[in-house]
């Protein structure tokens, strides 16, 4: 009987609802309904050769609600996971940009829309340090609004943005990532309203060569209504994020959703889209439905990827 009611309580459990939110040396935070508990992995995952990975949906056993222990029994099986940061069940990858401080560098950041894509990760840009140049936030917001999913304009310092973050953000798991300095941390601390990230003074790492962020660790960001399911964000250091290694040439044109949403027909079946006549996707840029830096861009990771690849087979 009573361990009957041991397994009913282990199949409510299985409602996917809690969560790793951080994991260091083999004890793991767990984050279930509201509450943060201490658990060890069972020895069977290292036996299985399984590392259980912030973001994992988990099954939680032994629950002591008093001392906020439990171990974590079973690991959901994964809609996708990520090497750098070491990370499982993405939603949305937030890249964030400057608008200055650093300069946005906009290769950098195709590039790591072309990561997410290639992940089936949908991407949330955040134009951030609106404050420094307002116009080029708004000319970044116009050139990338058909890139990805959604674009938001904000600013840390001015307290901008906040809100339509966190509504973008609700309920579900966002990674943080982009160029040193663009603000991923102070957006971090903003948006979970309080100092749980280190930032830093952009000369002062550079110097040292160094980012401030460097474990993984998933924060709960505040919620709206109490009903509404927690939303959870990863900061990340730098650019060491993702995994263009695996991108090529010919795969490149079905990451760029200025493309895919506006399919259309060229005259070579094979078009790559970087110049053959007839393609459709030169109509697009004509149109402004593909922007012309992004396009030019394009070419340019696209010739990029040709030459390793002609390296490769040399
Ligand atoms: N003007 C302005 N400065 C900001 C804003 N947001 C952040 N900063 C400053 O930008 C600097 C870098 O911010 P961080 O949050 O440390 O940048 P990061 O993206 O986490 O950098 P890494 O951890 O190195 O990848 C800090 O000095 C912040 O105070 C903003 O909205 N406007
Ligand atoms: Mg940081
Ligand atoms: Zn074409």
């Amino acid at each position: 009987m009573t361990t009957d009611m041991a397994e009913d309580s282990n199949e409510m459990l299985r409602s996917e609802q809690a969560v790793i939110i951080k994991g260091v040396g083999g004890l793991y935070s767990v984050y279930f309904d509201g509450r943060i508990y201490d658990c060890p992995a069972r020895g069977i995952f290292r036996k299985e050769g399984i590392k259980p990975l912030v973001g994992d949906r988990v099954v939680l056993g032994e629950i002591d609600g008093n001392k906020n222990t439990a171990v974590i029994d079973k690991i959901s099986e994964r809609k996708n996971s990520l090497i750098r940061p070491s990370s499982a069940n993405i939603d949305m990858i937030a890249a964030v940009v400057a608008t200055g401080r650093p300069e946005p560098d906009l290769l950098l950041l195709d590039k790591l829309i072309v990561s997410a894509e290639m992940k089936k990760i949908d991407v949330l840009l955040i134009i951030n340090k609106a404050d420094n140049d307002p116009q080029m936030a708004l000319s970044i917001e116009k050139e990338y609004k058909n890139a990805v999913l959604h674009c938001a304009i904000a600013s840390t310092k001015d307290s901008t943005g906040r809100e339509e973050l966190l509504r973008l953000l609700r309920g579900k798991t966002t990674i943080l990532a982009g160029q040193s300095g663009a603000g991923k941390s102070s957006l971090t601390n903003f948006l979970s309203g309080s100092e749980i990230m280190e930032t830093g003074d952009l000369s002062r790492k550079t110097e040292r060569g160094k980012n401030t962020t460097r474990h993984t660790e998933m924060f709960i960001l505040p919620k709206e209504n109490e009903e509404d399911p927690p939303s959870f964000i990863i900061d990340s250091p730098g650019f060491s994020l993702f995994e263009t290694e695996q991108a090529t040439s010919a795969g490149l044109k079905d990451t760029y959703r200025e493309i895919y949403m506006n399919p259309g027909l060229c005259r070579f079946q094979d078009c790559s889209h970087t110049g053959e006549p007839d393609c459709f996707v030169r109509k697009l840029v004509e149109k402004g439905v593909f922007p012309k830096g992004r396009y030019e861009r394009y070419v340019h990771i696209f010739k990029e990827l040709k030459e390793k690849e002609r390296n490769r087979y040399k």
